[in-house]
């Protein structure tokens, strides 16, 4: 499928949607944010995707927000639509089945720090500025960001974040627990994809269970969370992956996976 305002491309196992607004520094408009979602259905059907990067387009920026000029002509009914999309299409994003990581090359700013935390887990540059300025256009976040952030860095951190819309580089967003790990602007992408490529070469029934176990005990108490890992667990014996990863441990060599359960 060909897209205007993203570049989709699959090798190896690996899909990246690079977000390509660069005059706009590859702001979120409702066409790119349709795109994107259509781009997350076709990673989803495609079997031969075991992981997803997202990164932008050009050297300056991730995505610098939502488009202003979108935002500025916006009656409340009109902003209440666009946020839903823009959830709409980030719920997605966090519900692939699949890893999903976000190389931050330049500014992720509102919708783009909104876009990288629903990501799995994010690498970013060390020219990467993070921030959810919204407080000072007179809004707040509205694609998931008084959400997101607060539990993923807590609630006091986060409502400093917000309550001064200031920017913070790639190291702080490290201390804060925002970023995994911060690589030279050259090395970013290298040191995505072969995170990406050591993900790949696991199994995909394995993966699915550990990423939801993950994401869905976070919303329940410890004792539920257990109960949610048992279940994921006992599925992964479901898959023909399970026993090619224990046989191979005992046989002594590599493992490899082909995905899927059994019949
Ligand atoms: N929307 C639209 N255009 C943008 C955006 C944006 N978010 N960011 C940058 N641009 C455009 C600029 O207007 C400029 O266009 P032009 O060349 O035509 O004047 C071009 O991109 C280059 O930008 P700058 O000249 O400003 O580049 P600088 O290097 O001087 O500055 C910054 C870079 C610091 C990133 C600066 O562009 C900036 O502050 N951008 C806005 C960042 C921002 O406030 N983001 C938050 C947006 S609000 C949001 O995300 C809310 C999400 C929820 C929405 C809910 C729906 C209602």
């Amino acid at each position: 499928m060909a897209y205007d305002n993203l570049i989709y491309d699959v090798s190896d196992g690996i899909a990246t949607v690079t977000f390509n607004r660069p005059k706009a520094l590859n702001a979120l408009n409702r066409e790119l944010l349709n795109e994107f979602t259509a781009a997350l259905e076709q990673t989803a059907a495609d079997p031969a995707v075991r992981v997803l990067v997202l990164t932008g387009a050009g050297e300056k920026a991730f995505v610098a927000g939502a488009d202003i000029t979108e935002i500025a002509r916006c009656t409340p009914l009109q902003a209440k639509r666009f946020s839903a999309l823009g959830q709409a299409a980030i719920n997605r994003l966090q519900a692939l089945e699949i890893p999903v990581i976000a190389a931050v090359n330049g500014f992720a700013l509102g919708g783009g720090t909104e876009m990288a935390l629903a990501c799995d887990f994010i690498y970013a540059s060390e020219k990467a500025r993070f921030g959810l300025p919204e407080i000072t256009l007179g809004i707040i976040p509205g694609f998931g960001g008084t959400q997101r952030l607060p539990r993923l860095i807590g609630a006091n951190a986060a409502k400093e974040l917000i309550f001064t819309g200031r920017m913070i580089n790639a190291e702080e967003a490290m201390r804060l627990g925002i970023v995994n790990r911060v690589c030279p602007p050259e090395g970013l992408m290298e040191a995505v994809l072969e995170t990406a490529r050591a993900i790949a070469a696991k199994g995909r029934v394995s993966l699915r269970a550990a990423k939801q176990a993950i994401n869905r005990g976070l919303n329940v108490d410890l004792a539920s969370g257990c109960n949610l890992e048992v279940d994921a667990f006992a599925l992964c014996l479901a898959s023909p992956d399970a026993k090619e990863g224990t046989s191979a441990f005992l046989e002594k060599r590599q493992a490899v996976f082909s995905g899927g359960y059994e019949d």
